[in-house]
């Protein structure tokens, strides 16, 4: 009488990790001879870090930012660009982020290092409700 047992626990994804199953030879006990194969593999698939830091990008036209509510998380770099044909400025009221005025095509990047609210204005068109915030989280 033959009795097999092959307990197999087998991972997928497996194939190129190097972990090697492990088999018994068989052994003979009498006249019930049995044959236990046993593969036992693992495989641990660790996702490294993106490499890339994140980043954002608000337009600025006439006279408004796109989009005006935008919320990041600590450590995005966001990046605002005129698209309109007048010209623009960037204020943080709370100063954290401040820059001259800019033309059509030219951008201002600020990297939020901590969280909070950060509301800002363009100062020439605050009136006309040019005003944006970002919010950035943990
Ligand atoms: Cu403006």
């Amino acid at each position: 009488m033959w009795r097999i047992a092959v307990p197999v626990t087998f991972a997928l994804l497996v194939a190129s990790c190097g972990a090697a199953p492990t088999q018994t030879a068989p052994t003979a006990r009498g006249t019930t001879p049995q044959v236990i194969a046993t593969a036992t593999a693992t495989a641990t698939i660790t996702l490294s870090p993106s490499p890339t830091p994140a980043a954002a990008v608000i337009e600025m036209g006439d006279n408004f930012f796109d989009p005006a509510q935008l919320t990041v998380k600590v450590g995005t770099t966001v990046t605002w660009k005129v698209v309109g044909q007048s010209t623009h400025d960037l204020a943080a009221r709370d100063g954290s982020f401040v820059n001259n005025t800019m033309a059509f095509g030219q951008t201002f990047s600020f990297t939020f290092a901590k969280a909070g609210r950060y509301a800002y204005v363009c100062t020439q068109h605050e009136g006309d409700g040019m005003t944006g915030e970002v919010t950035v989280i943990e």
